[in-house]
């Protein structure tokens, strides 16, 4: 069997998501997600114009080689670019192989190691009563993990805080929107809208919070242990994690869990935190780090320290890359939980699936591959439109982390 053609299809469904069909010549094909929000066509014109033209006449069961071809053979390695362009390929052969196979693709990657998969929601609101409310929305929906943001007084258009609905798109804007960000109204805030979700919903319910980069090392320490009689399941990007010796210092003063990782692209990135045991989830997903393959590897690490995953799955991330990751997190031994936010109705309907939720859970399908396509026709009526992410600055003008 040869890879026969292979084509990038870009479409907006409600927000941009950039696809890869591999096509064999026994007409099999293979799907893979390439989305990078925000700079989308960064990674189109690095597929059409570098990848795909290698990949033409290639044995599509040679996963591994062509992994390696793609990576090594760049010379230059890693960033978010290359190694979303790597994971859609590598997602696509992996969803080739399983057809092939005639099996789901968690059958491929050693079988199932649950029957369910534990999902969080985001429920997000203007302020406090309204944050409440939308995590009793979660709650009666089924869910048993809820992500709480909250818009927090005198700071608007913050990350996360939504505008009403169940789908929170933050790229709203062909050039980026400016809001502002207070770090001292932002401390003094969380712990009272976590005293007040413990205090309405008890413990029964995990509860989760993503400081999305905002804070410095000794300020996430403060609110890890702040945050301490809530219980929270986990603290998400207290600090900006280049710098990986920060979470030495968040480590010491807190005993709140921590997770990290979604714009980590490789094993590289996540391996001083999981061998120091500075995290207590790896949140690296399929497309975010050179696919099954990639991440495979990354959970192996982490399943020595005792570091569990929880793979990024924000609107941004297409149901491709969802499909993916629900086989994934069925076969992985070391599961934490995924996360789980819902695309619009156009997105699905692009993208037919046979994923499910149900009380709480997500299922990974049982047709062969990783069970999602994509509707070209449909995908055709929905041209791409330029959206960046926004950007924050403290309230003197100085620029933040969004
Ligand atoms: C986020 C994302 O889901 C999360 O935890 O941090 O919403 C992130 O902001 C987006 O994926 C950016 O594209
Ligand atoms: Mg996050």
């Amino acid at each position: 069997m040869k890879i026969s053609a292979a084509r990038v299809i870009v479409t907006s469904p409600g927000r941009n998501f950039v696809t890869l069909k591999l096509q064999t010549d026994e007409g099999l094909y293979g799907i893979g997600d390439a989305t990078l929000n925000g700079r989308e066509l960064a990674v189109v014109a690095y597929l059409n114009d570098h990848v795909l033209p290698c990949l033409i006449g290639r044995d599509p069961a040679r996963i591994e080689d062509i992994w390696q071809f793609l990576y090594r053979g760049a010379y230059w390695r890693r960033g978010p670019v290359t190694m979303r362009a790597i994971a859609a390929v590598d997602v696509a052969l992996w969803d080739i192989k399983a057809k092939l196979a005639g099996m789901p693709l968690y059958q491929l990657l050693g079988g199932r190691s649950r029957e369910r998969v534990l999902v969080y929601g985001h429920a997000n609101g203007e302020d406090l009563d309204a944050t409440v409310d939308a995590v009793g929305r979660y709650i009666d929906m089924g869910y048993r993990a809820v992500r709480a943001q909250s818009g927090v007084p005198g700071v608007t258009l913050a990350y996360g805080v939504g505008r009403g609905t169940l789908n929170y798109e933050p790229a709203d804007a062909a050039l980026p929107t400016e809001t502002a960000w207070n770090t001292s109204r932002y401390l003094d805030f969380v712990p009272r809208l976590f005293d007040r979700l413990r205090a309405r919903f008890g413990n029964e319910v995990e509860l989760l919070h993503d400081v999305h980069h905002r804070l410095t090392p000794m300020e996430a320490a403060r609110l890890g242990r702040s945050l301490e009689p809530h219980r929270l399941f986990w603290l998400e990007d207290a600090t900006p994690a280049e710098n990986q010796e920060a979470f030495r210092l968040i480590r010491a003063h807190t005993t709140t869990p921590l997770a990290v990782g979604e714009v980590f692209n490789s094993i590289w990135d996540c391996k001083d935190l999981i061998q120091g045991q500075l995290i207590d989830y790896i949140r690296t997903t399929v497309v975010g780090a050179g696919g099954i393959t990639h991440l495979r590897r990354i959970a192996d690490l982490a399943a020595l320290y005792q570091v569990r995953t929880g793979c990024h799955g924000a609107t941004d991330l297409s149901p491709v890359t969802m499909g993916a990751a629900l086989h994934f997190d069925t076969w992985v031994p070391n599961f934490g939980i995924q996360e789980y936010m819902r695309h619009t109705s156009e997105t699905d309907a692009v993208f037919p699936h046979d994923y499910r939720f149900e009380r709480g859970y997500l299922f990974a399908g049982d047709s062969p591959g990783h069970g999602v396509d994509i509707d070209e026709s449909l995908a055709a009526r929905f041209p791409y439109k330029p959206a960046s992410l926004p950007i924050a600055r403290l309230e003197d003008g100085t620029m933040w982390n969004w």
